[in-house]
């Protein structure tokens, strides 16, 4: 089964839609693999925005993303990483479209809610980095035969 990674941004969890996030995610047919609560520590941010690190908004980007907690997540689900990422719309909360996560619930590209892997080789790279294998939950939801 496909696995993404997912993370409700600062932001999202300051402006409380962590259930709104997830209720989004559950109802879509996605199944919820592994999730926690926390303040990330540097060193796992610098790995997981590496590709970003040497640009101009990276300093933003960083102190933004340690400011508070964060809820991070594994997805599994078919083609989860193009769908997860259709239903979180485009990186600036302004072009999102309506109806996406970004597009319903952000405005500006600085605090856009929640990050989602954005390919399956960066999903594998990014679990990795978040989650210790024993994390990672196989279980049986009541609606299985519903999910995909
Ligand atoms: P994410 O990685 O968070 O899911 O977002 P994304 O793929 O849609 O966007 P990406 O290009 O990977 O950028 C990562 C995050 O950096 C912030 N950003 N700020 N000020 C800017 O021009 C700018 N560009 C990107 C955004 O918070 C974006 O989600
Ligand atoms: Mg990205």
């Amino acid at each position: 089964m496909d696995r993404t990674f997912l993370m409700i941004k600062p932001d999202g969890v300051q402006r409380g839609l962590i259930g709104e996030v997830i209720a989004r995610l559950e109802a879509k047919g996605l199944k919820m693999a592994a999730g926690k609560f926390e303040m990330l520590p540097e060193e796992r941010v610098m790995k997981h925005y590496a590709e970003h690190a040497e640009k101009p908004f990276f300093p933003g980007l960083k102190s933004y993303i340690m400011s508070g907690p964060c809820f991070l997540m594994v997805f599994e689900g078919k083609d989860v990483v193009a769908v997860t990422r259709k239903m979180i719309g485009s990186t600036n909360p302004a072009e999102a479209e309506p109806g996406t996560i970004r597009g319903d619930l952000a405005m500006e590209i600085g605090m856009n809610v929640i990050h989602g892997s954005d390919s399956n080789e960066t999903a594998k790279r990014e679990i990795g980095i978040h989650f210790r294998p024993e994390e990672i939950i196989s279980y049986e939801r009541a609606d299985e035969k519903y999910l995909y």
